[in-house]
């Protein structure tokens, strides 16, 4: 070995070594928090990367992380975007503003639905250790499946009913869609994101009176689905959403196999994503696109979700065109937003910088379908991000620089599960 490569061989052990701390820092007893300060709750979608992660430590850790998650799942089979354990007043807006009142307490919205996909994973590193849990999870992982189907899936896509669903917040993908929302009865509030982070990686304020006008209707009209879809201005189906519970039905699906189960029900949602995903091709963009519910219109908008459709399982026709421009454009892949878009900011949370857990599942999709050369660009991209900066949040696509929260349960959890592991891991 050269001594470059025992320094970096070094490096690896440190950021190995870190990213195990950094999931027991941010353990707060069956459940990860995110970053402390900025995130201080469970989170839907991290909690789900968080358990893969601990599936590298401590498999029976990993399924209590999604067993937690569960206990959170509405009576409607909704599971929230956030379960509030314990208040933290560091983090706005908090339970007291979504007004849920559920036991534990809960955000009023769901997030993208990776845990039938992540329990497979788990699953398959440890089957017979798993087989219990998955018994005990698959009831509440259908309900939540076929919640997205009946509440959400009228188009065949999957509709998201305010931006913080998604799990890329101010994505430019539903700007023009949220020009509606009327903001004039928001009224005054304090931010707490921008005490924690530069304001510069932040969405804006005008993103932010969107997103509690939105938060006050639902709390208005008691969180019932038929009336948000009835009264609300906002309803998109989200390119991201859509794939990423395709993917978690076929998933689902497998599961069901190894446990014995039915899979017929999962089979006809199935059918009904694939026939939603070809809605929303973009022919004129090159790649799948989200769609504004409202008008019928494609947002015309080239954003990291489009590239999860080899990891959703669909015809990916000529997003590898679009994925290659999109690379040639930026150093670090994978930008959220494509670098040509003229709203492209390399800092600002979801129009820009590269997202590591995003990279993650774009990265395994491409793997999976044979394009084993861009999924190792990703891979390696986001080992040197890492390996460089550290377990930030998000990364600047230009420079690698680290941005957003720092000590990330996600990032150190794509780390141990994915990044070291190889891209089809
Ligand atoms: C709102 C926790 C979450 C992630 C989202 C990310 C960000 C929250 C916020 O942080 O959203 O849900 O307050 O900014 O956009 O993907 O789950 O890490």
């Amino acid at each position: 070995m050269n001594n470059m490569a025992a320094i970096e061989t070094l490096n690896i052990d440190e950021r190995n070594r870190q990213a195990a701390e950094i999931l027991r820092t941010n353990d707060r007893g069956g459940y990860n928090i995110p970053t402390a300060g900025l995130y201080p709750y469970q989170w839907n979608w991290d909690s789900a990367f968080a358990a893969w992660g601990w599936s590298e430590i401590d498999i029976s850790r990993a399924w209590r992380e999604l067993e937690t998650l569960f206990k959170g799942q509405w009576s409607t089979g909704m599971v929230p975007h956030i379960i509030f354990h314990e208040v933290d007043e560091g983090y706005f807006p908090g339970p007291d503003v979504w007004g849920t009142h559920k036991t534990p307490q809960t955000s009023g919205i769901t997030q993208p639905p990776v845990a039938a996909t992540i329990a497979r994973k788990i699953y398959e590193k440890a089957p017979q250790a798993g087989r219990a849990s998955v018994e005990q999870l698959f009831k509440p992982m259908m309900d939540w499946h076929r919640w997205f189907i009946e509440q959400r899936g009228e188009s065949g896509a999957i509709a998201i009913t305010h931006p913080w669903e998604s799990g890329r917040d101010n994505a430019l993908d539903w700007e023009a869609a949220a020009q509606s929302i009327d903001i004039s009865n928001v009224g005054d509030y304090t931010r707490r994101d921008t005490s924690h982070v530069n304001p510069e990686m932040r969405p804006r304020k005008i993103d932010y009176d969107r997103y509690l006008a939105l938060v006050y209707l639902g709390r208005d009209v008691g969180w019932d689905e038929s009336k948000i879809r009835e009264l609300s201005p906002f309803r998109v189906a989200d390119v991201g959403m859509t794939f990423i519970l395709l993917r978690a039905c076929r998933d689902l699906a497998w599961l069901a196999g190894e446990i014995g189960e039915s899979r017929v029900e999962i089979d006809g949602w199935i059918a009904h994503l694939e026939a939603g995903c070809a809605q929303l091709w973009n022919e004129e963009l090159g790649c799948y696109d989200s769609m504004d519910l409202k008008t019928g219109k494609l947002s015309g908008t080239k954003s990291v979700a489009s590239f999860l459709c080899w990891y959703a399982g669909v015809d990916p026709k000529s997003t590898k065109t679009s994925l290659e421009r999109v690379l040639e454009l930026a150093p670090f892949s994978l930008p959220s937003l494509d670098p040509a878009s003229s709203r492209f900011d390399p800092k600002r949370y979801w129009l820009g910088p590269t997202w590591p857990v995003v990279n993650s599942i774009v990265g395994l999709g491409l793997a999976e379908q044979g394009e084993a050369e861009l999924a190792e660009r990703l891979r390696k991209d986001t080992f040197e991000m890492i390996l460089q900066t550290g377990f930030y949040e998000y990364f600047n696509p230009m420079t690698a620089a680290g941005e957003g929260g720092n000590n990330f349960t996600w990032t150190a959890a794509v780390w141990l599960a994915w990044v070291t592991k190889g891209p089809a891991s």
